[in-house]
């Protein structure tokens, strides 16, 4: 029976341009303002000092994303005054600027510096399509938006938020997996951030094909937006964080190196594998199992042949220090007799047409039915049924083609999801699906494996998916060109709330050359996820398939990681706290130097907050490297540098060019097999000498359990003084 939804929505629609119009009347309330003119309501609220909640609505009540904000109210001061045109609200740290006129809001910090203005254009709809216009300030840069291709500085390109399966993307393709509608903009040495909480397909343009304004807007639903204010990009970042949620502390062995393929199987070759890494002493924590470790891809199945004895496979595995990672996929074959198909049918709990039938299409399993993730007991459900993996001994989950992706790629709109118990369609909920998979696996991961921290990796999220899992930038490609593109997607992420990211390094599609499989590890070795994998039919891509000169370099680099593990694993635990990421574009630290925002030195960014990376194509036996401000060291030799100058560096293949920033305090423990392997119990405290002084907080816990929540951890802060 087709339900028919009760529309609330007084849509009128219009292929014309509706502005907000003259606000008639408006009303304080207990956190801002609300508005009223002829077409729209307006809501404004404070959120925190610096986060100002703008709404605009034509409906009776304000649409709300249910999945992305964790902020809880609080009880904020704020002053409110009517001018003669317009209502002047004012916190600690922000002024907004409301024209009763037109709806127009403009903001400024607390000495009358203009931030961010809506054009006169303002907030107004295109049919149902809702659009925010901004007046572009001299010399604004837009930084961030999550998973996007590009330049670091967004300006003159637009982008959409969708969703979308993108095997070996094209550099500057867009949309991908992920969506976050959260961007920074800069100018006159100041920052704001904006972030519109709408999941519906949106677009942000930064100036593409208009020299009048940049935008951004949603297909349906709200305007509904957060503008954040504070005096730097960090603290832009951890607010962003605060609306949205932090990374949760990962187990360490998710900071090791995890080796994949698409697929690696019969068991004995998994176990040749997991031999080789110990036999050639490359250190490595994790193996996956791709698509074939089911039986027909059916998902909560092991196939019989290739892996008879499942649990015996991953307790061997896990004598030798491996952890094992099995993929998720959301398709679920329609096949009579198939227990996840026939109790998700029985249970109503796939996605569904508006007639009630269930919604099939096709991916690996042939036909299938999709969980619907919105719904809270398909949630319940898929949390129980990872008992199947975790009762094989399996420690982490892999969530693959949840945008969700299907053949054909292109999901009819009138699909249903339960979206809470609100019901939406397939426009609403598309972008919220994977990050809804990838929590539910999380869930499920912790209600099995009581105690053990979760480890989820996920391709496709949306703004907030940072709380559930660590996120990889899909299918790329074996190219020079991808290994620096990926570097800029991480670094965008880190800059958009998600701090644990990383690529296929060797590339996914495509062979690696020798050289460019060398040059990837090493900078994938300073990337928060150490993880490589690559397509099925293409040669051996192992740290070993390339020859012994790289085989060396690899090892070499796997080894630095893990000795480094002790200050990555108390970054990430800092970074589980503040929000911030591990690989940061310089545009966090650097923000107000212009020339880190050149196409020369746009990939440069700082791991750890002590180490300047500069990735540089393997072919390459020198690079320009901008330093900036400050002092640093090159890594390999601790030759001392000035910052705020370009250097030329030799880069040859063992080399990539890192740099120590002077003041870090660096931990390293000696050479170990994997992260849970015996060190030799020293702690190598290495102090790079400057002129200022520095802190590190050292961080220690069991690495698996929550035991660390109750107060079962080691921390300790070690500082450095100059003796001048
Ligand atoms: O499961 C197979 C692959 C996986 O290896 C890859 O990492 C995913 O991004 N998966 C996509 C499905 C199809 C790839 C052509």
């Amino acid at each position: 029976m087709i339900q028919n939804p009760q529309p609330t929505l007084q849509h009128q629609s219009s292929s014309r341009y509706v502005p907000i119009g003259k606000i008639d009347k408006w009303t304080r309330t207990s956190d801002g303002f609300s508005a009223k003119s002829e077409i729209a309501q307006v809501q404004i609220t404070v959120i925190r000092a610096g986060i100002i909640r703008i709404q605009a609505t034509r409906n009776d009540s304000f649409d709300v994303n249910p999945y992305s904000i964790v902020a809880q109210p609080q009880e904020i001061d704020f002053f409110l005054e009517e001018q003669e045109d317009s209502l002047i609200l004012t916190t600690s740290q922000v002024q907004v600027q409301f024209d009763l006129q037109g709806g127009i809001c403009s903001f400024f910090d607390l000495n009358g510096f203009l931030l961010n203005k809506d054009d006169s254009l303002g907030i107004s709809w295109l049919g149902t399509e809702v659009t925010c216009y901004k007046e572009v300030q001299a010399n604004e840069k837009f930084i961030g938006l999550g998973e996007k291709t590009g330049n670091l500085n967004r300006a003159g390109r637009a982008y959409t938020n969708w969703n979308t399966d993108y095997f070996g993307y094209g550099i500057n393709d867009d949309p991908l997996y992920a969506s976050i509608p959260f961007y920074i903009g800069l100018h006159g040495e100041k920052a704001y951030g904006i972030y519109f909480d709408n999941t519906h397909k949106s677009v942000f343009n930064f100036g593409a094909s208009t020299d009048r304004f940049s935008y951004f807007n949603a297909e349906d639903g709200d305007m509904d937006y957060y503008f954040i204010h504070e005096p730097t990009v960090a603290e832009i970042i951890s607010s962003y964080a605060t609306l949205t949620g932090k990374m949760k502390m990962p187990p360490k062995w998710a900071l090791g190196y995890q080796q994949c393929r698409y697929s690696y199987y019969p068991d004995s070759e998994v176990l040749a594998l997991s031999t080789t890494f110990r036999d050639k002493k490359i250190p490595a924590d994790v193996i996956y199992l791709d698509i074939h470790h089911m039986e027909q891809y059916k998902v909560f199945t092991f196939d019989g042949e290739k892996f008879s004895d499942p649990k015996n496979l991953i307790s061997r595995l896990k004598e030798k220090g491996f952890r094992v990672v099995v993929i998720l996929d959301p398709g679920i074959k329609t096949e009579a007799g198939y227990l996840p198909y026939e109790e998700g049918k029985a249970k109503g709990l796939f996605l569904k047409y508006p007639d009630g039938k269930d919604y099939v299409a096709q991916v690996w399993p042939g036909w299938c039915a999709f969980p619907d993730f919105t719904n809270p007991d398909t949630r319940s459900w898929w949390m129980e049924k990872l008992v199947f993996y975790t009762e094989a001994g399996v420690d982490g989950f892999w969530t693959d083609m949840n945008e969700p992706a299907s053949w054909g790629q292109f999901t009819p709109n009138l699909i249903e999801f339960d979206y809470e118990g609100t019901t939406a369609s397939h426009r609403k909920a598309r972008n919220i699906y994977g990050m809804q998979m990838a929590k539910s696996t999380q869930e499920g991961s912790v209600l099995n494996l009581p105690n053990q921290r979760p480890f989820v990796l996920t391709r496709a999220g949306f703004a907030g998916v940072q709380r559930f899992a660590a996120v990889w930038t899909g299918d790329n490609v074996s190219t020079e060109e991808h290994m620096l593109a990926g570097v800029r997607l991480v670094n965008s992420l880190g800059l958009s709330g998600v701090p644990f990211s990383g690529y296929d390094l060797g590339g996914f599609a495509g062979e690696a050359t020798k050289s460019l499989y060398a040059r990837w590890m090493s900078i994938a070795a300073f990337s928060p996820l150490f993880r490589a994998h690559s397509m099925i039919n293409s040669n051996d891509a192992e740290p070993w398939a390339f020859g012994e000169e790289v085989e060396e370099i690899s090892r070499t680099y796997m080894k630095l990681r893990y000795n480094l593990l002790p200050t990555i694993y108390s970054k990430f635990r800092q970074s589980s706290h503040t929000g911030l990421p591990l690989a940061a574009s310089l545009a966090i630290a650097y923000s107000n130097d212009p020339l880190i925002f050149t196409p020369a030195f746009q990939n440069q960014y700082l791991f750890c907050d002590s180490f300047l990376i500069a990735p540089v194509e393997s072919f390459k036996e020198i690079l320009k490297v901008y330093l900036p401000v400050g002092d640093w060291y090159y890594f390999f030799n601790d030759q001392a540098h000035s910052g705020g100058q370009v250097i030329y560096q030799d880069c040859p293949l063992n080399n990539l060019p890192v740099f120590v920033k002077a003041g870090s305090i660096l931990a390293l423990q000696s050479d170990v097999a994997h992260s849970s392997a015996k060190h030799d119990g020293i702690l190598r405290i290495h102090v790079y000498a400057g002129s200022e002084g520095s802190e590190y907080l050292h961080y220690e816990d069991d690495g698996v359990s929550f035991d660390f929540e109750s107060g079962v951890y080691h921390e300790r802060l070690i500082s450095y003084s100059p003796m001048n």
